[in-house]
């Protein structure tokens, strides 16, 4: 604990010294969520993290979450310098969308517009018409199925199925996933259900179907925060990474806040509803990166150019 506070000074001393500003995601570990506030950064989803790096006036931007959400910082901002405290944290849904196939399958389908999950590299960005998270996709698709598109989706199957169950449009999906979300299970869910019949589910839309059936609200990690404050209801099951739960319970002292089922005592499980990549963030690796100005995200300037199309269409659309 002695050492943990010390980092956390020495880290909020370089943050000033650099003049830089930290955003994290809602997954990281506690100590970084909290730094980033307590420094005039931010927490957040993706979405309100590649906005807030974009228009906060400090040239040094260190960001606390997964490889994606870095390249977008650095696509939105390239005259900015991006750090991470580890370059290998990065995501199942960018490994299993490699631009080469991507792109041949986006030939296959030359009458869809290409909407990508903001979890994705800078080449299949680059490919996409538009670029959504779980926080805007439905509205996204809605609009673009309003006006007579087809849709190809990438590369998260259970949030692509959920949109299309949503809205009707008319999809077709990347066969990807979020190793954290698919390991939620229905049937084991069901029984927290009868044990806490008072509980509401708080469910993120990557997770499969029969789990999101289950749902009393179904949404993306912000969706999940107004759920917990505004529902009437005082327990409630969260089938997301249990980082969230810092700010679920921060947010909501007197709430109850219970971990949904995975198959966590399987030897199947690969992540047991925290995400291995998000966990690679640590307070040592930050100070670090700040003391020596290592770990910095570059992207080829031509290629940041037509990745930014898709993410400016984005933040337009959902300012
Ligand atoms: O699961 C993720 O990586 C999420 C929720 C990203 C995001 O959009 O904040
Ligand atoms: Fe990717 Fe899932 Fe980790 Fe989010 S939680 S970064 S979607 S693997």
């Amino acid at each position: 604990p002695a050492e943990r506070l010390a980092l956390k000074d020495r880290i909020r001393r370089l943050l000033k010294e650099r003049n830089a500003v930290m955003v994290s995601h809602y997954y990281v570990h506690p100590d970084l969520q909290d730094l980033a506030e307590e420094t005039g950064g931010l927490v957040s989803d993706s979405l309100e993290m590649a906005r807030f790096g974009r228009d906060h006036a400090a040239q040094t931007l260190v960001v606390s979450g997964v490889r994606f959400m870095g390249e977008t910082a650095k696509i939105l901002s390239p005259e900015k310098r991006i750090l991470m405290p580890d370059l290998d944290a990065t995501c199942s849904l960018d490994l299993g969308c490699p631009s080469a196939e991507f792109n041949a399958f986006c030939d296959a389908h030359p009458d869809r517009t290409v909407v990508v999950y903001a979890n994705t590299s800078a080449e299949v960005k680059a490919r996409a018409d538009w670029l959504v998270t779980s926080g805007c996709a439905l509205d996204v698709v809605r609009a673009l199925k309003d006006q007579g598109h087809k849709i190809l989706w990438a590369p998260d199957k259970h949030l692509g199925s959920y949109i299309q169950r949503e809205t009707g449009a008319d999809m077709v999906f990347w066969n990807g996933a979020c190793i954290v979300h698919d390991e939620f299970k229905a049937f084991e869910l069901q029984a927290l259900k009868a044990e806490h019949p008072e509980a509401k589910v708080l469910v993120h839309p990557e997770s499969p179907a029969d789990v999101v059936a289950l749902a009393d609200a179904v949404g993306s990690t912000s969706a999940i925060l107004n759920a917990a404050r505004t529902m009437d209801a005082t327990t409630f099951i969260v089938a997301t990474d249990n980082g969230m739960l810092h700010k679920l319970r921060t947010q909501n002292p007197h709430k109850l806040f219970i971990e949904a089922p995975t198959a966590g005592n399987s030897a199947t499980c690969k992540s047991c509803a925290h995400c291995p990549w998000m966990a690679m963030n640590g307070l040592a690796g930050l100070a670090q990166v700040l003391e020596l100005g290592t770990n910095e995200i570059h992207i080829d300037p031509a290629l940041g150019l037509r990745a930014r199309v898709p993410i400016d269409r984005m933040l337009a659309f959902t300012a």
